[in-house]
């Protein structure tokens, strides 16, 4: 079987998407893309021989569209992936799962509603072979408990219209996922640190800032988020146990050596440094689409990464108290 997937959001991720779909992956077909620029749509669909709509309502009440992959914007994501799950289709939707508390909860009582486990959050990172592999040894349990992991998350710069809310709802919530993913734990209190910013920056931004949590069991996290360091994409991520630790390596496969020193090339954006994560992440769903089955993370990780945002943004709005994170008690369902 073919799945006939349809693309809501014709901007970078979602053309990104796309072609790893039509080029890189087996299974799956793109059968529509909708954007509000419906011209947009028309660009990226017509050289598929797809359909265009200018609405992701039309896009999944189109009865030849099996399935649906949402890579709009954080803040319009709610009223999609509801009319998907009531559609009765899976849906792989861009991190954050929605940008207000609210809609994320909306969100866990329609999928409760269908019955089933339909949506998956693309949170990425937990099908990277680095963070997998931290996984695994801290599970193996060779180097004891975790307690403390050191991030950080540079990206050579953003646009004017990134807020510093942004920082923690669309750059740190992938450290707070993957922390969530690592430690098997939910984070409890949270703190934001907002040290001298850069000069690199856009004036409205807080730049860089840090991110301080503690999980249930007490291991500390700290994130440094820093959007205009210029020099590249760069993720870093270290998980101290007990009596050792791992850390991620860069994104190299080589390392040039000559009289300027040693050095590896450093990528630019999260396409390029997690393409073979996103590749895995889109294949597993397409696979586990044709069998009916849910697959990745699902929509109560999503709301368990917006409640930690939530807290988090109360703190930078407090000038950095700790917060409480509040979180509902976790459905069965999500059992
Ligand atoms: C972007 O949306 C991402 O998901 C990237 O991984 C992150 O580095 C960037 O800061 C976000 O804006």
């Amino acid at each position: 079987m073919t799945v006939r997937i349809g693309v809501i959001g014709a901007g970078g991720m979602g053309r990104a998407h796309i072609e790893r779909i039509e080029t890189e992956l087996a299974g799956g077909r793109v059968v529509a893309v909708a954007d509000l620029n419906l011209d947009g749509a028309r660009a990226v669909a017509e050289p598929l021989g797809a359909k265009a709509y200018g609405t992701g309502a039309e896009l999944i009440a189109d009865p030849d569209v099996d399935a649906v992959l949402i890579a709009t914007f954080g803040s319009v994501h709610a009223p999609d992936v509801i009319a998907a799950v009531q559609a009765g289709k899976y849906v792989l939707v861009e991190k954050p799962l929605a940008t207000l508390t609210e809609d994320s909860l909306r969100i866990l009582e329609a999928e409760q509603a269908a019955g089933k486990k339909l949506i998956t959050v693309g949170f990425m990172r937990r099908f990277d072979k680095g963070y997998q592999e931290m996984r695994e040894a801290l599970v193996a349990g060779d180097h004891g408990y975790a307690t403390l992991v050191h991030c950080r998350h540079r990206n050579p710069s953003v646009p004017e219209g990134y807020t510093t809310r942004n920082m923690i709802d669309d750059t740190a919530i992938h450290e707070i996922d993957t922390c969530r993913y690592l430690l098997g734990e939910e984070i409890v209190r949270v703190r934001i640190d907002t040290p001298r910013s850069t000069s690199h920056r856009f004036e409205h931004l807080a730049d860089p800032l840090v991110l301080v949590a503690y999980t249930e069991s007490g291991v500390r996290i700290d994130d440094e988020v820093n959007v205009n360091i210029g020099f590249g994409y760069s993720i870093e991520c270290e998980l101290v146990m007990e009596q050792g630790t791992i850390r991620l390596s860069d994104q190299h496969r080589t390392v040039v050596r000559d009289g300027e020193g040693e050095r590896n090339p450093i990528c630019r954006s999260h396409i390029d440094r997690f393409h073979d994560a996103f590749n895995a992440e889109v294949q597993q769903w397409i696979r586990a689409v044709e069998r009916d089955e849910h697959t990745g993370s699902s929509a109560w990780d999503g709301y368990a990464a917006g409640v930690v945002v939530d807290a988090a943004v109360r703190s930078l709005e407090s000038g950095g108290v700790e917060v409480p994170v509040e979180m509902i008690a976790k459905p069965a369902f999500y059992n």
